[in-house]
This record gives C-alpha cells, structure tokens and sequence, in this order.
C-alpha cells in the first residue's frame, strides 16, 4: 500500500507513524505530508529518511490511502482533492464527522458499514472513541437510557503548544499559552470553543459522536470536558442507565470478552486504570465498575485511553488495515 500520513510533523502524525511501523504495516511507499512550513524536511520511518512534500504534490502522488491528521480546515478544503484523485481518506479531525455522507468509525463497532464508496471515512473523536468502545456491547444487551460523562482530558489533545505550555510553566519560564489559563496546577472546564447552548464543542462531540457510532438517537448523553495537566491519556467518568438491570460481575465479564477493552478492576489491589499506565498503549482500560445505588438499572466506571492511539492515529489505522483486509481499497 502507498500511504500518505498528512501532518506528519504534528503530535498525532508523529504517533501514526510510530504505530504503522509498530503494527507492521503493509507500506510499500510512504509520502510524508504536511504544510509549506515543512516541505523539504526529513522525517524517519523504519530507520529510513523521507522527504516531506506539500498537499497538491501528495495529491499528484495518488496514493491508496491518506491518512489525515492536520485540523479540520486543511481537512475540508484537501480530502476531496484527494478522493477525486482515487485516494482514500482516513480523516481524524472533526470535519467530516457529522456529515450525514460520511461514515463515523470505531472498527471493533461498525466498520462492516464500510464499502468500496467511501471515500472519506471520518476518525471520531478521542474522548468518543474510549468511551463507546465500552459502551457498544452494554448498549447491545441492557440498552442505554442516558449517558453523564465527566472527562479529565490531557493536554496532548491540544497538540504541541500545550505541552510546551505546561513545560514553560514547570520551568517557571514565560513562553506562548495554548490555553487562556496556567493549566499546573489547574483543571480548566474547557476543551475546545463554546457553541450557542453553553456547552463545548468537545462536550457535543460527545452527545453526537455517541450517538452516530451506535446507531441510535435515543441515546441521551451530556458531558462536561475538563482539560488536566497530564500526559498519558484522557480519562472519564461514565455514568450510565440503563433500561434493563444487569450484574456487575456479568457487566465485568462482557467487558472481558469485549476486543480492544482491557478491565482493571480490583479494589483489593488497588488496580484501576491512570492514564500514566495507559500511556504508549493501544487498548481502553476501565475500572471502578459499580452500581449507581441512587437511582435503578444504573452503572458507574472509570476509563481511560492514551488518546494520540486508540483516540486518534491507532484507530485510524485500524480502520485503515480493516480496508485491506476487506478489499475495500
Ligand atoms: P506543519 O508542521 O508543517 O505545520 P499539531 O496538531 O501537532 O499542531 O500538528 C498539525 C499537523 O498538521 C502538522 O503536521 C502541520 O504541519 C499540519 N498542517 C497544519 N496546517 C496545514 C496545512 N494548511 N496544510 C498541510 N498541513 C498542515
Ligand atoms: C482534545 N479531543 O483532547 C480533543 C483533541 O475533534 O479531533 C481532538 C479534537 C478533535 O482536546
């Protein structure tokens, strides 16, 4: 497979290289992709140097796939660009996400919905991704009423001038801010701009994205997203109703069986999921698995993910490898 990675100079282009070459990845050409700024810099794949080349020369380049990582704006106005030349895009920014054309995919859930058609296939957003995952198969067997979902995101979502942020602010020197806030020693409840109803796109992403993935609109969800100065991943607490009642122990085992989740759940050895041990891996962790006991049919857990993998570039290769293996590109 010839693979373009577009913004591959960014946080989660860097992290999408590292897991294609982890995974093994049938890359038989790699084009490296990424802004002006960046044409003609060398960046380092399986121990050989490439060059880095502009959009309209990846464009000329036809690749099979691409693989998007470079915001939203560049999303919208290339991907097309890209498809029209016969590429298939997998895009993980938010641009596509809700288009009623566009297909919204977490592979272990509804990549059966792909077909040779699509052409831009959106990447849903990290603190979607670790929660549907666990989600999905609860939905199947005791149908979700409602979904409150707290989150304590790190500020690697916000990309590279976050972390250089929280540096400067350790180091105790003055530098650029990514956020309108110190954010050591702080939790900042925002993540993302606000939209018209108070609530920020990131806690919308959620009730949407949610909603997409699962195939049902009925599914009540309401967030409040909360940046933390941490590193290692996002991490959430989900609570959830709903219709059936269930056994924690049969929830525990469901979560057992359930593909790309990992439990850690025992209050005895103090083992639930942190973000500092989820960090570098490719699964969603989830613990502290309990009953609501102020209202019925209602769960409590805690999950977390490294969301530069299984929240950005390793599901994006995930539905990427799910393409070639169904012969969809
Ligand atoms: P560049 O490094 O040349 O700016 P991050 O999210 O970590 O900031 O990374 C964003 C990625 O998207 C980088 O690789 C960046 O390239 C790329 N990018 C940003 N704007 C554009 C653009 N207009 N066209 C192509 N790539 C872009
Ligand atoms: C964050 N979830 O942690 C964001 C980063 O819609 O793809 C990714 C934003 C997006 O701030």
């Amino acid at each position: 497979m010839r693979i373009a990675v577009v913004g591959a100079t960014g946080m989660v282009g860097e992290v999408m290289l590292k897991v294609l070459a982890e995974r093994n990845f049938p890359v038989t050409e790699l084009i490296p992709v990424a802004s002006e700024r960046s044409v003609g810099k060398e960046i380092e794949f399986k121990g050989k140097k490439y060059t880095v080349v502009g959009m309209q020369t990846a464009v000329d380049m036809k690749a099979d796939i691409a693989l998007f990582s470079a915001g939203g704006e560049t999303s919208l106005e290339w991907a097309p660009k890209f498809a029209a030349a016969g590429t298939t895009v997998i895009d993980n920014s938010s641009a596509w996400r809700m288009d009623s054309t566009k297909k919204l995919i977490v592979p272990e859930i509804n990549a059966g919905e792909l077909t040779k058609e699509d052409k831009i296939i959106a990447n849903p957003n990290c603190s979607t991704i670790q929660m549907v995952l666990v989600l999905a198969p609860l939905h199947k067997k005791y149908n979700i009423k409602r979904v409150i979902v707290s989150t304590y995101q790190s500020i690697t979502g916000t990309g590279v001038k976050a972390v250089q942020q929280l540096e400067n602010e350790y180091a105790g020197v003055q530098g650029e801010m990514a956020y309108k806030y110190p954010i050591h020693r702080n939790a900042i409840p925002q993540c993302d701009s606000f939209e018209d109803n108070g609530y920020t796109k990131e806690e919308m992403k959620l009730v949407r994205e949610t909603q997409k993935i699962l195939g049902d609109k009925t599914i009540a969800v309401t967030a409040t997203a909360v940046r933390v100065p941490i590193v290692g991943g996002h991490s959430e607490a989900v609570n959830v109703e709903f219709s059936k009642d269930f056994e924690v122990s049969d929830v525990q085992n469901i979560l057992h069986h359930t593909d790309g989740v990992v439990v850690q759940d025992n209050n005895d050895t103090y083992t639930y999921p942190m973000p500092m041990y989820a960090q570098g891996k490719d699964d969603v962790f989830v613990g502290r698995i309990r009953r609501d006991e102020s209202q019925p049919n209602t769960l409590n857990m805690w999950i977390v993910a490294d969301n530069l993998r299984k929240g950005a570039a390793t599901n994006t290769i995930q539905i990427a490898e799910y393409l070639i293996a169904a012969k969809l590109v």
